[in-house]
């Protein structure tokens, strides 16, 4: 087991992964090793990661570029310094398993190159994987093409002597598609290749494609203008030997209907891809697509005939008998074909807005507001809502549409306004003239997409997704100077902020009296002589039965609550619109009410006391009326250290104390005011920060700025 192999990492601006990357590396239970880590013209903080990984390894060294080459120069460096009788090539962005190099080097034997497992990961629990080494087999390849197609060198032990004997280097010319100058000279000479399942490498599935894109996530555009000339560089190189150009075609072929195809469903971009894509499809002999179906063969042949006109003809019916035959599938599916083929192309309702508020599920906070003040002043608009249920009782007379129904489509497609305080679907599509106003739907405590810091995401495509559809947004409402700046860094909103406050505050402004807080108590079955305290607690990203669907349970003991408060106070509990669990409130009819189901929690604020939240944006809205906070923060340590991370220093700038047990609770309720003394000064300043710019007449304020009046 002697056998000393050259690592080579290469690093392009990477530093938030960079630690784990290298970290796995020197951690390889196989340790006869040299680490080349080249660094391609970092700006960021990877050069600083290196050189800790130099100090404390002795078996690291680095490479610096200075410049950005990109990776095939990078590798081909590392590949000139390099001393091992084995070449191993790491994506800094990647990790691996701590036997993977072990497990290569083990079964290699004579063979020239051989290969492990690469398992894409897009948060933690990907990476937790049992790999049974007890017994580790040299399988065989059966589809070598498959093999190819990948394209990858990671994970692969490639003998030194090979690279040399075929002088095996990346192209130098493109970002992505370096590695098949690389491989092809090896899949032409050797018929077999052998991998082995128990050698493990996790590849990355970066979750900002848009601060900072892998090369795959470079999209599909690059991908084809890199893949065209390495295709056509190496169809010159090989030209006349069979194996090599039929090698090349496939992989052509294989990616014209894996992801180029998908480029010339969009007709703003098939004139400028065609061009592309025919001058590679023009060297392909055509006894290669004998296989594909006549629609494709077509395609083909108008592609390699640079005949555009033929093309668009075939390309255009390949995919709308794709979509209808999906369409047919599913009423979803076929919903979404109708709104797209037809509802799109009906004229668009300059005077029609459609209202939402939390994804249809509530008449309330900003869109309501807005609405209301629309339905008295302006009556020449037709108004939408969007529920989930459609018995919602609403002034004026708005359409109530049942969300993603044909109806909601139609009026989706042809409403010229959009009013929501939520994201919107993905497969809407914004059409000329239309108009989004964006309401938002709290002062962020809790870190927003693009600053949330995450290496591991839920939803891998999350970021990508909120970019794509906070891109439809034309206007934002930031209820202070304080959410104006967050906004623009955590959604890159770069379009028409509204300064005004927030609609739905306006209520705490016109209805904190005591005539609406009795009608309401009533209306609600509150006892009049009892004292209210409103808890509304946020959800936790990492309690879920599925997605959308969260689990709450209370953390507060109800018996001492009620022995100790019961004679005084009434306590409303308002889950937050994530919580599927129904709260059990068996026994304590008297003393707690379970309010999560109420249309708008303004109301709940208005007729309450005092408030206890933990990192739910209610807070902010909360101290408008300068009532008393208590956070009842837990599991603060978790919450803010693990899950999200805050803009605010919770233990120092927030308008109140930070209880963790019942007790706690118990006590600072009980000296509520004492607790109000204390936290004045903070509490004025806090004031000030976030609700300098409310008035109480937002809405008419914002109305103004987007709707033009008759
Ligand atoms: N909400 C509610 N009841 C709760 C919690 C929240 O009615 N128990 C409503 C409030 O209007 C609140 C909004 O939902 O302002 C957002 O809830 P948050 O708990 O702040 O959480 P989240 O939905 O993740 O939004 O910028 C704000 C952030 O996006 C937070």
């Amino acid at each position: 087991m002697d056998k000393f192999v050259s690592v080579i990492v290469t690093v392009y601006n990477t530093a938030e992964f960079l630690e784990e990357c290298l970290t796995s590396v020197t951690n390889q239970i196989y340790q006869n090793v040299e680490i080349i880590v080249v660094n391609d013209g970092s700006t960021d903080g990877s050069a600083e990661i290196i050189e800790q990984f130099k100090k404390a390894d002795s078996r690291c060294q680095s490479i610096d570029l200075h410049e950005n080459h990109g990776v095939g120069f990078a590798r081909n460096r590392g590949i000139e310094q390099a001393t091992g009788e084995y070449i191993y090539f790491v994506d800094s962005d990647d990790f691996l398993e701590h036997r993977a190099v072990e497990n290569l080097v083990q079964s290699i034997g004579e063979l020239p190159f051989i290969l492990g497992r690469n398992k894409r990961v897009s948060n933690k629990e990907d990476s937790l994987i049992e790999i049974d080494d007890s017994e580790i087999r040299v399988r065989r390849h059966k589809k070598l093409f498959k093999v190819f197609q990948n394209l990858t060198v990671l994970n692969s032990l490639f003998s030194m002597e090979i690279i040399r004997e075929h002088s095996l280097r990346f192209s130098e010319e493109t970002d992505c598609y370096s590695e098949m100058a690389f491989l092809l000279p090896l899949y032409i000479e050797y018929k077999n290749v052998y991998y082995v399942r128990e050698s493990v490498y996790f590849l990355r599935v970066r979750n900002d494609p848009i601060s900072n894109p892998s090369l795959t996530q470079l999209g599909r555009e690059k991908l084809l203008t890199d893949f065209v000339v390495v295709y056509k560089q190496l169809k010159e190189q090989y030209k006349g030997n069979n194996t090599a150009e039929i090698l090349l075609d496939k992989i052509l072929l294989h990616l014209y209907r894996s992801k180029f195809i998908l480029i010339m469903r969009d007709a703003t971009k098939i004139n400028s891809s065609f061009e592309q894509l025919a001058s590679a499809m023009e060297r392909i002999d055509p006894e290669q697509y004998k296989g594909q179906n006549m629609l494709v063969r077509r395609e083909l042949k108008a592609l390699s005939k640079q005949n555009l006109k033929s093309y668009k003809r075939y390309i255009n019916f390949h995919h709308f008998a794709r979509e209808t035959k999906q369409s047919l599938s599913s009423k979803k599916k076929m919903y979404r074909q109708i709104y797209k083929d037809v509802f799109l192309k009906r004229p668009l309702k300059e005077k029609t807005i459609v209202f939402e508020s939390f994804l249809g599920k509530n008449y309330a906070d900003s869109p309501r507001y807005i609405y209301e003040y629309m339905v008295e002043n302006y009556p020449e608009y037709e108004f939408v809502w969007s529920f989930n249920e459609t018995n919602h009782d609403l002034p004026g007379n708005a359409k109530q549409v049942k969300r993603l129904s044909l109806t909601y489509y139609y009026y989706m497609a042809t409403a010229k306004y959009w009013v929501s305080n939520m994201r919107q679907p993905l497969h809407l599509q914004k059409r000329e003239g239309n108009v989004f106003l964006q309401t938002w739907h709290g002062t962020p405590l809790k870190k927003l997409v693009f600053d949330m810091n995450e290496v591991y995401s839920a939803n891998p495509k999350y970021k990508q997704q909120f970019y794509e559809q906070s891109r439809l947004w034309d206007y934002l409402i930031a209820s202070n100077p304080y959410s104006s700046d967050i906004f623009k860094s955590a959604f890159k909103f770069d379009k028409v902020m509204l300064e005004d406050g927030y609609p739905r505050n306006d209520t705490l402004y016109i209805n904190n009296n005591s005539d609406y807080i009795t009608k309401m108590k009533t209306k609600l079955n509150i006892p009049l002589d009892k004292k209210v305290i409103l808890y509304a607690p946020t959800w936790r990203d990492d309690e879920f039965y599925e997605p959308g669907k969260y689990r709450f349970n209370l953390k507060f003991d109800l018996n001492k609550l009620k022995e100790k408060l019961g004679d005084e106070y009434v306590i409303l509990l308002r889950m937050h619109y994530f919580i599927a669990d129904d709260l059990n409130i068996e026994g304590y009819e008297d003393f707690v009410y379970n309010m999560s189901t109420y249309e708008d929690i303004a109301d709940l604020y208005l007729i309450s006391d005092i408030l206890i939240t933990d990192y739910s944006s209610v807070f902010f809205d909360y101290s408008n009326l300068r009532r008393p906070i208590l956070f009842y923060t837990y599991d603060l340590e978790k919450y803010r250290d693990q899950l999200r991370g805050f803009y605010i220093d919770i233990e120092s700038e927030v308008p109140g104390p930070l209880v963790k047990t019942t007790d706690e609770i118990i006590e600072a309720v009980l000296n509520i005011d004492v607790v109000t003394e204390d936290y004045k000064e903070k509490y004025d300043a806090f004031y000030d920060k976030i609700c300098s710019w409310e008035s109480g007449n937002a809405s008419e304020k914002i109305v103004k700025k987007v709707f033009p009046k008759q």
